[in-house]
């Protein structure tokens, strides 16, 4: 798979979700100081970047007003920019985007791979920053609505396809983009699992791959119902295979044991590793 300039290795993306309502971590950073405290945690772990976002792509979840993303995100983005962190936003919006950009954020994570906000392609062109496109069938209000595939690998494939053609089209570097699978858009269990054991077919596309397994609801389906919070093991499973596969990143709520996971991968390859985080060369 593509990888990037970087490391040469699996990244870790740590998620602060300054929300009220998250379905993975309900609403424990939606305050300033506590998100902020948490993507300075995520990053002593080990996490190369942190990913904010403002908007609760829960299934079901309504929509913010863009002032009130913008309110969320920028305080937190400003601070750990500063501090030195790489800083992705998870926006589906413009304005919220741009607002981001300015407070320090390098990457735009769009969800909805351009489609909810027809400013979105050209602006992250014109930002010149990184800029994930995920697939997206709809808002996630709806969004359950549209799991309905025939060949899901395939249409995942080619609706992806699209989107990088319109990011193309619209002026974003081809170096600077990001595709990612969308795990649990508008996708059954089945579909997440199809597309997880299919990500060759993705990887075809020609852009390095982000993906986002991290405690969601079809762990929790395979885990006998086990809450968000029991599902991190499995996510680290999973960690582990996709960067056998050389994904260029992954996206979890928490770090240190997805950055050890990577090391594993990465020594049995024979390549070098930046060593554990956190080591105190105690305990052997
Ligand atoms: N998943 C969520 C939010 N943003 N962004 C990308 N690029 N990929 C994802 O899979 C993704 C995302 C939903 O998960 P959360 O509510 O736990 O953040």
């Amino acid at each position: 798979m593509r990888q990037r300039n970087g490391p040469g290795r699996t990244l870790v993306m740590g998620i602060v979700n300054v929300t009220p309502d998250s379905f993975s971590d309900g609403g424990e950073f939606a305050s300033t100081d506590a998100a902020i405290s948490r993507g300075r945690a995520l990053l002593a772990e080990g996490a190369d970047l942190i990913d904010v976002g403002g908007e609760s792509t829960r299934p079901g979840a309504a929509r913010v007003e863009p002032a009130e993303e913008m309110r969320r995100v920028v305080p937190v983005i400003r601070e750990l920019a500063t501090q030195g962190a790489v800083v992705s936003v998870d926006t589906t919006r413009a304005e919220v985007a741009r607002a981001a950009v300015a407070a320090g954020a390098t990457v735009v994570n769009d969800v909805s791979g351009g489609l909810a906000d027809p400013a979105m392609l050209a602006t992250a062109a014109e930002l010149g920053v990184d800029y994930v496109a995920m697939h997206w069938r709809g808002p996630a209000s709806v969004m359950q609505q549209f799991s309905h595939y025939d060949d899901v690998a395939a249409e995942v494939a080619e609706e992806l396809a699209q989107r990088r053609d319109a990011a193309l089209a619209a002026g974003v570097d081809v170096d600077r983009l990001i595709l990612d699978p969308g795990i649990g858009f508008a996708k059954t269990a089945e579909h997440n699992w199809t597309l997880l054991a299919r990500l060759g077919e993705l990887a075809a596309l020609g852009c390095p791959l982000l993906v986002g397994v991290s405690r969601k609801r079809f762990l929790g389906e395979l885990l006998a119902s086990r809450p968000p919070k029991g599902r991190d093991d499995a996510s680290v499973a999973l960690t582990t295979v996709l960067a056998a596969q050389g994904v260029w990143a992954v996206r979890t709520h928490t770090v240190r044991a997805h950055v050890d996971a990577i090391a594993v991968v990465q020594r049995l390859r024979g390549e070098g590793h930046r060593g554990a985080v956190g080591s105190e060369n105690g305990g052997e």
